[in-house]
C-alpha cells in the first residue's frame, strides 16, 4: 500500500517553479474585498472584481444560481457561506498550483474544526479533492475555475442550513449540527481568506496534513461513471492525484473525478 510517505520523498525538486516562493516579503500584497447581499453566483461577481490584485474576496448572503462542478447546482439558502477567493497566478508557483485543491480543503477543515465542539471535531473529514464532510454528509464544497490570470476558488459552506439534496448527490450536513456558535460566519470567511493569503506550507506538509483528515475506510462512488462504481481510496501522490481500488482489485489514479 502506497500511502504518501514523506521519508520516501524527502526532497521536492521543482526546477521550473517560479521563484521566490512565497513571493518576496517586501512585495506589498494587493487585495480587494466585496461583501454582497445576494448574487447569482460569487464566481461571476469575482470575475468582475478581478484586475491585477494578488488576492480578492467576494462573499454573499445568498446565491440565486450557485454553481457546483460540471454544471451541477449548489443550493444556497441564507445562513451559509458563499465566497470566492481569487488568486493571481503570480501567487501560484507550480508546487502550490499542483496541490491547490488539497490546500484549499485543508484551510476549510482547519477553520471549521477550530470552531465546532471538541466532540464533533473527529466527525469532520475531507474527501478528495476538497469536500468537507460531517459524519459522512457533505457540509462544504469547493469549485475551482480559471479566469484570465486568476484561479477562482468558490467555497460553499453549510453553516446554519443543510439543504435537501434532490439531484442524486450525497445528503448534506451543516456546521451548526457540529456545534459551531451562531454568528461565526464572518470569522470563518475571514479565517479562510487569511489562510489562503498567508499560505507558506510546503507540499510535503500539505500532503501529510491532508492525509490525516481523510476517512480512508469510507468507500466512495464515482458519480460520473456509468453505474457509479464504488471504489476505495488507497493513497494520494505529490501531484494531488488519488489512487483508488475498484471492486475487482484493479487500481486507477484519479486526476479529477467527482466522488459521491
Ligand atoms: C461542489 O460541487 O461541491 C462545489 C460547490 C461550490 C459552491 C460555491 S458557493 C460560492 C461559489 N459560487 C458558486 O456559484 N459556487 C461556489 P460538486 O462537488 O459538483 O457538488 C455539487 C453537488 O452537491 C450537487 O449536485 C448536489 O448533489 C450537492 N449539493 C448542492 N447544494 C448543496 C449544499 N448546499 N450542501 C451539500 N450538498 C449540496
Amino acid at each position: 500500500m502506497a500511502r504518501y510517505d514523506a521519508s520516501r520523498h524527502s526532497t521536492f525538486t521543482y526546477p521550473n517553479a517560479p521563484l521566490p516562493f512565497p513571493p518576496a516579503r517586501n512585495h506589498p500584497l494587493i487585495t480587494s474585498e466585496l461583501r454582497l447581499a445576494s448574487v447569482v453566483s460569487t464566481m461571476d461577481a469575482a470575475r468582475e472584481l478581478a484586475t491585477t490584485q494578488d488576492y480578492l474576496l467576494v462573499s454573499a448572503e445568498t446565491q440565486s444560481g450557485g454553481k457546483g462542478t460540471r454544471g451541477r447546482a449548489w443550493r444556497s439558502p441564507p445562513g451559509n457561506i458563499y465566497m470566492t477567493v481569487g488568486i493571481h497566478r503570480r501567487r501560484l508557483p507550480a508546487p502550490r498550483l499542483a496541490l491547490l485543491p488539497l490546500e484549499l480543503g485543508l484551510h476549510l477543515w482547519e477553520e471549521s474544526a477550530s470552531r465546532v465542539t471538541e466532540e464533533a471535531r473527529s466527525g469532520l473529514k475531507l474527501k478528495w479533492p476538497n469536500d468537507l464532510l460531517y459524519q459522512g454528509r457533505k457540509t462544504a464544497g469547493i469549485l475551482v475555475e480559471s479566469f484570465g490570470d486568476y484561479l477562482m476558488a468558490g467555497f460553499g459552506i453549510n453553516v446554519a442550513a443543510a439543504p435537501e439534496v434532490t439531484d442524486g448527490g450525497a445528503p448534506a450536513a451543516c456546521l451548526a449540527e457540529a456545534g459551531i456558535p451562531p454568528g461565526s460566519r464572518e470569522a470563518l470567511v475571514e479565517g479562510i481568506y487569511q489562510r489562503i493569503r498567508a499560505a507558506e506550507s510546503d507540499p510535503e506538509s500539505i500532503l501529510l496534513a491532508w492525509q490525516a483528515k481523510v476517512d480512508w475506510d469510507r468507500p466512495v462512488r464515482l458519480r460520473d461513471r456509468e453505474g457509479s462504481p464504488k471504489v476505495t481510496a488507497v493513497s494520494v501522490n505529490r501531484h494531488g492525484h488519488l489512487l483508488v481500488r475498484h471492486g475487482n482489485g484493479t487500481e486507477e489514479w484519479l486526476v479529477s473525478e467527482y466522488l459521491l
